[in-house]
């Protein structure tokens, strides 16, 4: 068992390795087919007589609904498609229909609906490039959005996994109904403004509601990044613009309350491409950090792509993302094959345990966190050295890259410090100042039944100065947890606020 912790200055050296961005080798063709209606071709003519093999993935919206004629379609009421069936109830119930995909004209064998949407359909060449049309009843593809992806497939091709995961994007799902949420207000409703919105930094809250909206979809309950967002901002989930990921938990936990369904806490680690590949085959999804750790999409499933091992990805995109653009792409096309970091969480039946102990700082400071055995975590800035003997625990700075035209970062970067599962007993953390200024130090501490206890620490530090709390954490909700400044101030209790 490996500790998921990474080097925070490993992710600063990786911004000077990252190999330039090279074109992907693309030997096995890969298609997006729109579902604006407009037909796409192979770049190549089949010949004549020849059986080809072509994977046919992805699911697209094709049109809104309302809950009067889609009484399952909540809570945005957008109907779907894949590459055969279609649903107005985010594919509880299935259907063939008067919107469907055609190849070279016509509708191909798909005789059995696939919940990870992924078909395999064999077309004989006719001495001519293969042709690909999304059908909308022939006239309405001004409520449509997203794109099937089809790869002609060389031969010995091995299968691909995949999971049926719905790909929203950050910006809006379709364009021309009410279900767009890009311009959605963003992050802390305290910190933020009208020019924080969803398109521009809601990387990484669009794909943690496209793993809640597969995990609940069993049990009928579809989260969205609209609906996600609200209740984060309502409910203290943002330290500015950072997503508290057991806020997350939290929210699923709350939402899914009546079902059986109950999530685990977040697990963070740096690449492992074999854990990645295990997770993935348990039907797990696991939320990449690209572009630098700038950046957030969603793994749902592996394939081969030129002989090269990659993952398929739903990247949620950005502002300018074309709505035609599939959200489902690999990551050997668009990150290089790169990723620092993989977080992941499970959803099981509960009782699941749900203790966990998250701690952000804003400052300019590091933390360093002692757990009841004497191992350590974080930063010491007093001898530079980086810390990672706390099991399973992580720490590292979360910093968004915004998704519109500019790119730039965060103005505030958090030091986020995660730990799935702690046993009990006394956690010393030390705020340790690398410059001038103040911090705040939030705190998130669960129980095993998730309750919460929430404190929100403020003070101000010089370098080389260390302020010291003390956490006395229990699993067990009627013991509570305590939180207190070692000195000189003195916060008895903060229970669960
Ligand atoms: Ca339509």
């Amino acid at each position: 068992m490996k500790t998921g912790f990474f080097l925070l200055s490993l992710l600063i050296v990786t911004l000077s390795v990252m190999p330039p961005a090279a074109a992907a080798p693309e030997s096995i063709e890969v298609l997006y087919v729109p579902a604006n209606g407009n037909q796409v071709s192979t770049a190549a003519s089949l010949i004549q007589g020849q059986t080809y093999t072509f994977r046919i993935s992805g699911m697209f919206v094709w049109g809104g609904c309302g809950p009067v004629v889609c009484p399952g379609g909540a809570p945005d009421y957008t109907r779907w498609a894949d590459a055969r069936f279609m649903t107005d109830d985010h594919f509880h119930n299935v259907h063939t229909g008067y919107v469907y995909l055609t190849i070279n004209g016509s509708i191909p064998h798909i005789p059995q609906y696939s919940p990870d949407h992924i078909y395999t359909v064999q077309v004989v060449g006719t001495g001519a490039p293969a042709t690909f049309r999304i059908q909308d009843g022939g006239c309405c593809y001004a409520d449509n959005s997203g794109a099937l992806r089809v790869e002609l497939l060389s031969p010995g091709e091995p299968p691909a996994i995949a999971m049926g995961v719905k790909p929203f994007s950050q910006y809006s799902v379709p364009v021309v109904i009410t279900a767009g949420w890009g311009e959605d207000r963003y992050g802390d409703p305290r910190t933020t403004d009208e020019s924080d919105i969803i398109c521009r930094w809601g990387c990484n809250l669009t794909a943690w509601a496209m793993m809640l909206d597969y995990y609940g979809a069993a049990y009928g309950k579809h989260s969205n990044p609209r609906e996600l967002n609200n209740w984060l901002r309502e409910h203290e989930g943002y330290i500015v613009r950072g997503v508290v990921y057991n806020k997350v938990v939290q929210y699923a936990n709350e939402y899914w309350g009546e079902t059986p369904l109950r999530l685990s806490p977040v697990r963070v680690e740096g690449r492992n491409d074999q854990r990645l590949h295990q997770l993935l085959s348990a039907g797990i999804p696991v939320m990449l950090r690209v572009n630098n750790g700038n950046h957030f999409v969603l793994a749902v499933g592996e394939t081969m792509q030129s002989g090269v091992q990659t993952w398929y990805i739903h990247d949620p995109g950005g502002c300018n993302a074309d709505p035609y653009t599939s959200p489902l792409t690999t990551l050997l096309s668009r990150y290089q094959n790169q990723y620092t970091h993989m977080y992941w969480a499970e959803a099981q039946a509960a009782p699941t345990p749900r203790s966990s102990i998250t701690l952000a700082l804003g400052s300019p400071a590091e933390l360093l966190i002692t757990d009841p055995l004497g191992r350590r975590t974080g930063i010491d800035v007093r001898t530079g050295e980086i810390h990672s003997e706390i099991l399973d625990s992580s720490y590292l700075l979360e910093q968004l890259a915004s998704d519109d035209e500019t790119g730039g970062l965060d103005d505030h970067p958090i030091k986020m410090f995660n730990l799935p599962l702690p046993m009990d007993g006394s956690y010393t953390v030390e705020i340790i100042g690398r410059d001038n200024g103040a911090y705040t130090l939030d705190v998130f501490a669960y129980d095993e039944i998730g309750g919460l206890t929430r404190a929100t620490l403020p003070g101000s530090i010089t370098p080389g100065e260390v302020d010291t709390i003390t956490i006395i954490y229990s699993a067990d909700p009627d013991e509570g947890i305590h939180i207190r400044y070692a000195h000189p101030i003195f916060l008895p209790f903060i229970r669960k606020p």
